[in-house]
């Protein structure tokens, strides 16, 4: 045995030891383990067959109703000092976080299997790509690891070879929300998750490995591991661009990585890369070069349907797990915006009936490979990445926030991601629809201090020679009625045509102190004509308006203290003076 197996032997023992489960189970990834591991929980009511002809290899999964969102006031990052997880972070002392957890997981897995899910954030052969070993005792949380990781033998080789793997100990525990952590230790390398079976408080690859922990490693060693979708859009003269694009959890990544374009822009294309996290390198070249770590989506089922996100439909008729939705009769999965139908059982496995509220639960998801995706693009396995032409931060904002505007040079870009903010949504629970600022929608994510990040931001100015540009939008602005004013999904590629036009110098913009706004004839809005009126609002500066978010903007910053990069602060006094 190598000796980075004897590690991780000697770590899956000690784990066995604490834990004490009946039996200890290495996951190879196979499509046995995967069909053995499904029966399993058929048996034992924690997965429900859907219709096999029309969902071929579907499952519901219906989680506990208290555990159905990240709970971010119990997620902690336990670094040695507490600045080093900024006031972004919950912090406690990795010592009396360990404490905590041994006496959480202690005799845990009494009567459950244990499982070692190895695993590879990344295409298998990028030297970009970490691996890392979740171990569990969740069944659904294996059969959900495969299809969002590279997971098994391969990953296991891999690990052999590197001599480094992320260790992540996950327990169900009892599903109680007062015995419920989600602890990481960036400075070991460690995650510890006990109590829910949830999404990415327990899928450890996800946001603890993929996002807290990477950035760490990334602040370190001069990348950046980002909340970010990654697409190629490919114009008619058939040259493919890649963006990636941070918006907060729940405000459209899936649906722009999948996006078809309208029916005016014959001959564009838009191919998937991924659609939630983005590691970022830079390249030989001095351009910025993107993996998708993951290798499935774990997207919001509420509002897909064939009109908003027909590649995503499509990609869900078959060897997909949905989590929290509503069935209908015939037991086809079902949520608000997929059809007219009325659903039969809502998400709780009640008959269905409006007084309880949505069908489906709002933070209801599919897990699917993002191979079985149309718009898939095997850009997503080049170990080189794709270069990425532009970045683009956007949040929910119903006012003030215009569709769309680019930041003037990449400081001021670093000023306007670190600026955003967004209502907030079901992803995490909570209220929802509150106006909290999302640094580069990392608030939840980033494994240390915000003050530190934002200076590590601005250090690419000097690693980089062709930097990306840097663009802001809000596809959720409303009008007085309450309703978006811009239709959003497909149309959203207009918006991307003028990003990329810009990025070839050839889209013009008319300077504005909060950077440069297109004017209606700078976009391409064929057969959008209806718009008039609302194109108004949405291309418009509110002065008044920005002068006040660049004061609270200013008060944000302040609230992390001097370790904010003076860079940064001169920026926004540079934009709130120039304002008036
Ligand atoms: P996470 O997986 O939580 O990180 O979410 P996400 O950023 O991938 O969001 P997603 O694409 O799943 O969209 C979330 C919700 O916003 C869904 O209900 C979508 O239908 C809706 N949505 C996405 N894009 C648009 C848009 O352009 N306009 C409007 N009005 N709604 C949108
Ligand atoms: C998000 O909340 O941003 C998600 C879902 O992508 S989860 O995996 O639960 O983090
Ligand atoms: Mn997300």
């Amino acid at each position: 045995m190598s000796s980075q197996l004897a590690i991780l032997n000697q770590w899956v023992q000690e784990v066995a030891a604490l834990t004490e489960p009946d039996q200890i189970r290495w996951c190879d990834g196979s499509e046995s383990e995967r069909r053995e591991l499904e029966a399993l929980m058929v048996e034992n009511g924690d997965l429900l067959p859907l219709n096999p002809d029309t969902h071929p290899d579907c499952f519901l999964h219906r989680s506990d109703p208290s555990d159905v969102a990240r709970v971010e006031h119990l997620t902690y990052v336990c670094t040695r000092h507490a600045d080093d997880a900024g006031p972004n972070n919950n912090w406690m002392a990795p010592d009396e976080a360990h404490q905590k957890m041994d006496a959480l997981f202690k005799g845990c897995m009494r009567g459950r299997t244990l499982y070692v899910v190895p695993y590879c954030m990344g295409p298998i052969d990028s030297p970009y790509s970490r691996c890392g070993v979740e171990i569990t005792d969740s069944p659904y949380v294996v059969v959900n690891m495969r299809i969002m990781t590279r997971m098994g033998a391969p990953a296991l080789a891999r690990i052999e070879r590197d001599g480094r793997f992320v260790r992540g100990l996950h327990s169900i525990g009892e599903l109680d929300p007062a015995r419920r952590f989600i602890m990481h230790f960036p400075q070991e390398l460690m995650i510890q998750s006990y109590g829910s079976g949830y999404g990415g408080n327990a899928l450890l690859g996800k946001k603890c490995h993929a996002l807290r922990i990477a950035s760490w490693q990334a602040r370190q060693e001069g990348w950046l591991a980002e909340h970010m979708l990654i697409v190629g859009i490919e114009n008619p003269a058939g040259e493919t661009h890649y963006v990636a694009a941070a918006f907060p959890s729940a405000c459209g990544k899936t649906n722009l990585a999948m996006l078809i374009p309208p029916e005016t822009h014959q001959g564009w294309k838009v191919w998937t890369v991924g659609d939630d996290i983005c590691w970022l390198h830079p390249g030989p070249d001095g351009r910025l070069y993107a993996i998708n770590p993951e290798s499935g989506f774990f997207g919001v089922a509420p509002g897909t349907g064939r009109k908003t996100n027909p590649n995503a439909v499509a990609t869900l008729n078959h060897d997909a797990i949905f989590t929290n939705v509503a069935v209908t009769e015939d037991n086809r999965p079902w949520w608000e915006g997929l059809s007219d139908e009325t659903p039969a059982t809502d998400w709780q496995g009640r008959d269905y009936d409006p007084a309880n509220g949505p069908a489906a639960h709002p933070n209801s998801r599919f897990t699917v490979s993002m191979r079985q995706c149309p718009s898939f693009t095997d850009q997503a396995d080049n170990p080189a990445g794709v270069p990425i032409s532009a970045i683009i931060f956007g949040g929910r904002r119903e006012s003030l926030v215009p569709l769309v505007f680019e930041a003037r040079d990449w400081r001021h870009g670093v000023l306007v991601g670190a600026s955003m903010a967004s209502e907030t949504t079901a992803a995490a629970t909570g209220a929802v629809g509150v106006v909290r600022r999302d640094s580069m929608a990392m608030k939840p994510f980033c494994g240390y201090n915000f003050a530190d990040y934002f200076g590590h931001w601005l250090s690419f100015d000097e690693r980089l020679q062709n930097l990306p540009r840097i663009f802001h939008v809000n596809w959720f602005r409303k009008g007085d009625d309450g309703k978006f004013l811009w239709p959003g999904f497909g149309d959203n590629l207009r918006v991307l045509q003028w990003i990329l036009d810009r990025c070839a110098g050839k889209a013009e913009a008319e300077e504005t102190p909060i950077g440069f706004l297109p004017r209606r004839e700078d976009l391409d809005l064929r057969g959008l004509e209806k718009l008039n009126g609302a194109l108004d609002t949405l291309l418009t500066l509110d002065r008044e308006g920005w002068r006040r978010e660049l004061d609270e903007i200013g008060g944000y910053l302040n609230s992390f203290g001097d370790r904010v990069p003076e860079a940064l602060r001169s920026e926004q006094q540079r934009v709130r003076a120039s304002l008036g």
